[in-house]
């Protein structure tokens, strides 16, 4: 039996958990992290993913089953290394596993990869997304069944290095040089219905304060680093994401799926661990957040666990802030 804010599995180290209901049973496409000794870097470079399994659970009283191997670097011709946080959704019959890893250049870049079956295997497009790069896609399906996929994240997920339109490989990490300059936010692009194409020219999408100013880079409390995740709730669109150096889950709200979004708050305060990263889901009329820590190794940052809470929404829509160990 699954229980709340318990590892999800135990035999083998999960994370970056994104969650769905298909078919009325709850799906979590995590990354699978790999144990070895090797030293933590800014770089992520401890984050050394060969593989994806999916999770399945029949309801939120049912054991978690893992289904086995559904993708694998060595399936993918482009890829070199680091399979990290991957999403999925259902798209005109067929479900998609969105994935980033490092291309054969070192450049982390989005690939997709498509299944008869939620729980694969995947069978990948030979080359990534044109156009992609960086980490964490997160998809959304919207109800006018425009799909549209969000991806980015600092440091080790390279999106600074990518502010002139070309990879800089010497840009360096945000907030330096310029802590006063407007926070870089997440990307956007609506996806071709094939799923194989970013239909647009992706946009960044911007993070406004309470006065409607953009959040600034120096503002590690409340902007964005990676992990975003999209939902609607009644009717609002819910942009959540990492804020990385300070390790706060928090959201900020629009009336468009591009935005601008305005912050909000708090969504979880820091796990065990350096990374935090979500997924919001609704199942069976109540809200659940999927997250990970590292309680499962002690607090080792490469060897952590998916987990679940129900998430609470306040009478105006706000989210009530969650102590994940209270
Ligand atoms: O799992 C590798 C990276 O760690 C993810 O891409 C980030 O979101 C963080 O969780």
């Amino acid at each position: 039996m699954s229980e709340q804010r318990k590892p999800l599995v135990r035999h083998m180290y999960t994370a970056d958990p994104s969650a769905h209901v298909f078919n009325d049973k709850i799906y979590v496409y995590p990354s699978h992290d790999i144990p070895h000794d090797g030293e933590d870097n800014d770089n992520g470079d401890e984050y050394q993913m060969r593989d994806y399994h999916v999770l399945s659970m029949d309801s939120l009283e049912s054991e978690c089953i893992d289904n086995g191997l559904a993708l694998s670097d060595g399936d993918v011709p482009w890829v070199s290394s680091q399979l990290w946080a991957p999403d999925a959704a259902y798209v005109n019959g067929k479900y998609y596993l969105v994935f980033p890893a490092r291309d054969k250049d070192g450049n982390f870049r989005l690939g997709v990869a498509s299944s008869a079956s939620p729980t694969g295997p995947f069978d990948p497009e030979e080359n990534y997304i044109e156009g992609s790069y960086s980490i964490d896609p997160a998809v959304l399906v919207d109800d006018d069944g425009r799909v549209i996929v969000y991806y980015g994240g600092l440091w080790g997920g390279q999106l600074e290095k990518w502010q002139s339109g070309k990879f800089d490989p010497d840009a360096p990490f945000s907030p330096d040089p310029d802590p006063e300059a407007d926070a870089l936010g997440p990307m956007c692009a609506v996806m071709s219905q094939d799923m194989k194409s970013f239909a647009e020219k992706p946009v960044m999408i911007k993070i406004l304060d309470e006065d409607g100013k953009p959040l600034k880079a120096k503002d590690e409390d409340r902007r964005y680093f990676e992990g975003p995740w999209m939902h609607k709730y009644k009717g609002k669109y819910y942009l959540s994401y990492s804020t990385g150096t300070t390790h706060y889950i928090v959201y900020a709200t629009s009336d468009s799926p591009f935005g601008p979004f305005t912050y909000r708050g708090r969504i979880m305060e820091p796990v065990l661990g350096w990374t935090t990263h979500h997924s919001i889901v609704e199942y069976h009329g109540k809200w659940y957040i999927f997250y990970h820590d590292c309680e499962l190794s002690g607090g080792i940052n490469h060897r952590r666990c998916v987990k679940y809470t129900e998430l609470v929404y306040n009478d105006d829509g706000t989210i009530v802030t969650i102590d994940p160990y209270k």
